[in-house]
Protein backbone atom coordinates (compact mmCIF):
# COMPACT_ATOMS: atom_id res chain seq x y z
CA UNK A 1 0.00 0.00 0.00
CA UNK A 2 1.25 3.37 -0.67
CA UNK A 3 3.75 2.30 -3.12
CA UNK A 4 4.19 3.98 -6.74
CA UNK A 5 4.63 1.83 -9.90
CA UNK A 6 7.37 3.39 -12.37
CA UNK A 7 7.17 2.54 -15.74
CA UNK A 8 9.92 3.21 -18.06
CA UNK A 9 8.90 3.45 -21.98
CA UNK A 10 11.44 3.46 -24.85
CA UNK A 11 10.72 5.89 -27.32
CA UNK A 12 12.24 4.76 -31.00
CA UNK A 13 10.20 1.05 -31.79
CA UNK A 14 7.62 1.81 -28.96
CA UNK A 15 6.18 5.04 -28.95
CA UNK A 16 7.90 6.15 -32.86
CA UNK A 17 8.33 4.36 -35.73
CA UNK A 18 12.08 3.96 -36.25
CA UNK A 19 12.07 1.66 -38.56
CA UNK A 20 9.54 2.56 -40.84
CA UNK A 21 10.69 6.48 -40.80
CA UNK A 22 14.21 5.10 -41.88
CA UNK A 23 13.13 2.63 -44.84
CA UNK A 24 10.74 5.52 -46.11
CA UNK A 25 13.60 8.22 -45.99
CA UNK A 26 16.68 5.58 -47.17
CA UNK A 27 14.52 4.63 -50.12
CA UNK A 28 14.22 7.95 -51.24
CA UNK A 29 17.87 9.00 -50.59
CA UNK A 30 19.01 6.16 -52.18
CA UNK A 31 16.74 4.89 -55.15
CA UNK A 32 19.02 2.70 -56.76
CA UNK A 33 20.34 1.12 -54.07
CA UNK A 34 19.24 -2.02 -52.60
CA UNK A 35 17.12 -2.31 -49.06
CA UNK A 36 15.54 -4.50 -46.66
CA UNK A 37 11.91 -5.08 -46.34
CA UNK A 38 10.28 -4.70 -42.65
CA UNK A 39 8.96 -8.38 -43.06
CA UNK A 40 12.26 -8.94 -43.81
CA UNK A 41 14.37 -6.60 -40.56
CA UNK A 42 16.28 -9.20 -38.48
CA UNK A 43 18.47 -8.39 -35.56
CA UNK A 44 17.68 -4.81 -33.71
CA UNK A 45 21.25 -2.81 -35.18
CA UNK A 46 19.50 -2.02 -38.91
CA UNK A 47 23.20 -0.65 -39.84
CA UNK A 48 24.38 -4.36 -38.85
CA UNK A 49 22.11 -5.74 -41.26
CA UNK A 50 22.38 -3.32 -44.08
CA UNK A 51 26.15 -3.87 -43.92
CA UNK A 52 25.76 -7.64 -44.06
CA UNK A 53 24.04 -6.86 -47.51
CA UNK A 54 26.88 -4.59 -49.19
CA UNK A 55 29.69 -3.09 -46.67
CA UNK A 56 29.06 0.50 -48.00
CA UNK A 57 25.24 0.24 -46.65
CA UNK A 58 26.02 0.24 -43.33
CA UNK A 59 27.37 3.95 -43.45
CA UNK A 60 24.48 4.88 -46.10
CA UNK A 61 21.98 3.55 -43.25
CA UNK A 62 23.66 5.73 -40.66
CA UNK A 63 23.42 8.84 -42.94
CA UNK A 64 19.60 8.69 -42.59
CA UNK A 65 19.22 8.55 -38.71
CA UNK A 66 22.02 11.09 -38.21
CA UNK A 67 20.23 13.36 -40.73
CA UNK A 68 18.26 16.39 -39.11
CA UNK A 69 14.69 15.99 -39.29
CA UNK A 70 14.87 12.41 -39.06
CA UNK A 71 13.80 11.77 -35.48
CA UNK A 72 11.36 14.77 -35.18
CA UNK A 73 9.24 13.09 -38.43
CA UNK A 74 8.91 9.81 -36.69
CA UNK A 75 5.55 8.98 -36.78
CA UNK A 76 3.87 7.60 -33.71
CA UNK A 77 3.00 4.01 -33.56
CA UNK A 78 -0.42 3.19 -32.89
CA UNK A 79 -1.87 3.81 -29.37
CA UNK A 80 1.34 4.53 -28.10
CA UNK A 81 0.45 8.03 -27.16
CA UNK A 82 -2.69 7.42 -26.04
CA UNK A 83 -1.62 4.36 -23.96
CA UNK A 84 1.42 6.50 -22.27
CA UNK A 85 -1.12 9.35 -21.29
CA UNK A 86 -3.29 7.37 -19.88
CA UNK A 87 -0.74 5.77 -17.68
CA UNK A 88 0.64 9.09 -16.67
CA UNK A 89 -3.17 9.81 -15.46
CA UNK A 90 -3.40 6.56 -13.33
CA UNK A 91 -3.56 6.29 -9.63
CA UNK A 92 0.05 5.72 -8.54
CA UNK A 93 1.77 5.48 -11.34
CA UNK A 94 4.65 7.62 -12.62
CA UNK A 95 5.78 6.91 -16.49
CA UNK A 96 8.61 8.29 -18.11
CA UNK A 97 10.00 7.76 -21.59
CA UNK A 98 13.43 6.34 -21.35
CA UNK A 99 15.66 6.42 -24.19
CA UNK A 100 19.10 6.79 -25.79
CA UNK A 101 20.37 8.88 -28.17
CA UNK A 102 22.64 8.05 -31.02
CA UNK A 103 26.35 9.72 -30.46
CA UNK A 104 25.61 12.00 -33.45
CA UNK A 105 24.57 15.01 -30.97
CA UNK A 106 23.90 17.37 -33.56
CA UNK A 107 20.11 16.72 -33.98
CA UNK A 108 18.86 13.49 -32.20
CA UNK A 109 18.25 14.99 -28.62
CA UNK A 110 16.82 17.97 -29.56
CA UNK A 111 14.63 16.25 -31.57
CA UNK A 112 13.77 13.51 -28.96
CA UNK A 113 11.99 16.55 -26.48
CA UNK A 114 11.00 18.19 -29.38
CA UNK A 115 9.14 15.12 -30.28
CA UNK A 116 7.82 14.18 -26.69
CA UNK A 117 6.34 17.92 -26.44
CA UNK A 118 4.78 17.87 -30.05
CA UNK A 119 2.96 14.64 -29.04
CA UNK A 120 2.62 14.29 -25.58
CA UNK A 121 2.76 18.14 -24.32
CA UNK A 122 5.40 20.22 -23.14
CA UNK A 123 4.52 18.81 -19.46
CA UNK A 124 5.94 15.72 -20.29
CA UNK A 125 9.25 16.93 -20.88
CA UNK A 126 9.76 16.53 -17.18
CA UNK A 127 9.40 12.88 -17.72
CA UNK A 128 12.18 12.14 -20.15
CA UNK A 129 15.14 10.25 -19.32
CA UNK A 130 18.10 10.21 -22.08
CA UNK A 131 20.29 7.75 -21.28
CA UNK A 132 23.11 5.33 -23.27
CA UNK A 133 22.60 3.00 -20.18
CA UNK A 134 19.25 1.77 -19.49
CA UNK A 135 20.65 -0.31 -16.89
CA UNK A 136 21.39 2.36 -14.23
CA UNK A 137 17.80 3.38 -14.30
CA UNK A 138 15.83 2.26 -11.67
CA UNK A 139 11.94 1.17 -12.71
CA UNK A 140 9.16 -1.85 -12.01
CA UNK A 141 8.96 -2.16 -15.90
CA UNK A 142 11.01 -0.92 -19.16
CA UNK A 143 8.96 -1.67 -21.78
CA UNK A 144 11.60 -1.98 -25.04
CA UNK A 145 12.37 -3.24 -28.53
CA UNK A 146 15.44 -4.12 -27.69
CA UNK A 147 16.32 -7.90 -26.91
CA UNK A 148 19.46 -7.23 -24.72
CA UNK A 149 18.89 -4.06 -22.84
CA UNK A 150 22.65 -4.38 -21.11
CA UNK A 151 24.88 -1.87 -18.81
CA UNK A 152 27.10 -1.56 -16.19
CA UNK A 153 24.53 -2.53 -13.47
CA UNK A 154 24.28 -6.69 -13.51
CA UNK A 155 20.88 -6.56 -11.96
CA UNK A 156 18.54 -3.76 -12.83
CA UNK A 157 15.95 -2.70 -11.06
CA UNK A 158 13.28 -3.28 -14.00
CA UNK A 159 11.56 -6.07 -15.41
CA UNK A 160 12.15 -5.87 -18.89
CA UNK A 161 9.09 -6.52 -21.34
CA UNK A 162 9.72 -7.04 -24.74
CA UNK A 163 7.63 -5.08 -27.16
CA UNK A 164 7.77 -7.08 -30.63
CA UNK A 165 8.89 -4.98 -33.70
CA UNK A 166 9.85 -5.82 -37.39
CA UNK A 167 13.00 -6.87 -36.16
CA UNK A 168 12.14 -8.99 -33.33
CA UNK A 169 9.21 -11.33 -33.41
CA UNK A 170 10.71 -13.85 -34.95
CA UNK A 171 12.74 -14.26 -31.26
CA UNK A 172 11.51 -16.45 -28.98
CA UNK A 173 10.69 -14.95 -25.81
CA UNK A 174 11.45 -17.86 -22.74
CA UNK A 175 9.31 -17.61 -19.71
CA UNK A 176 9.65 -15.35 -17.11
CA UNK A 177 10.08 -13.04 -19.86
CA UNK A 178 7.09 -11.47 -21.13
CA UNK A 179 5.77 -9.70 -24.39
CA UNK A 180 3.92 -7.15 -25.15
CA UNK A 181 2.96 -7.51 -28.89
CA UNK A 182 1.53 -4.01 -29.17
CA UNK A 183 -0.16 -1.47 -27.77
CA UNK A 184 -3.15 -3.23 -28.61
CA UNK A 185 -2.05 -5.54 -26.23
CA UNK A 186 -2.98 -5.82 -22.42
CA UNK A 187 -0.74 -3.27 -21.20
CA UNK A 188 -2.98 -2.68 -18.40
CA UNK A 189 -2.36 -5.84 -17.12
CA UNK A 190 1.31 -6.08 -16.86
CA UNK A 191 0.81 -2.87 -15.28
CA UNK A 192 -1.53 -4.70 -12.59
CA UNK A 193 0.59 -7.52 -12.38
CA UNK A 194 3.87 -5.29 -10.62
CA UNK A 195 1.45 -4.00 -8.28
CA UNK A 196 0.95 -7.03 -6.20
N1 LIG B 1 20.24 3.00 -33.65
C1 LIG B 1 21.53 2.91 -34.09
N2 LIG B 1 21.82 1.94 -35.01
C2 LIG B 1 20.90 1.09 -35.50
C3 LIG B 1 19.58 1.17 -35.01
C4 LIG B 1 19.29 2.14 -34.09
O1 LIG B 1 22.39 3.68 -33.66
O2 LIG B 1 21.23 0.26 -36.33
C5 LIG B 1 19.94 4.01 -32.66
C6 LIG B 1 18.60 4.62 -32.76
C7 LIG B 1 18.26 4.99 -31.37
C8 LIG B 1 19.12 4.05 -30.54
O3 LIG B 1 18.65 6.33 -31.12
O4 LIG B 1 20.04 3.42 -31.40
C9 LIG B 1 18.30 2.96 -29.89
O5 LIG B 1 17.78 3.51 -28.75
P1 LIG B 1 16.79 2.68 -27.80
O6 LIG B 1 15.59 2.30 -28.66
O7 LIG B 1 17.55 1.48 -27.31
O8 LIG B 1 16.43 3.67 -26.73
Amino acid sequence: PGKRLRVLVDMDGVLADFEGGFLKKYRSRYPHEPHISLEDRRGFWVSAQYGRLRSDLCDKAISIWESKGFFIDLEPLPGGVQAVKEMAQMDNTDVFICTSPIKHYQHCPYEKYAWVEKHLGCDFLEHVILTRDKTLISGDILIDDKPDIEGVEPNPAWEHVLFTACHNKHLSVHPPRRRLLSWSDDWRAILQSKRQ
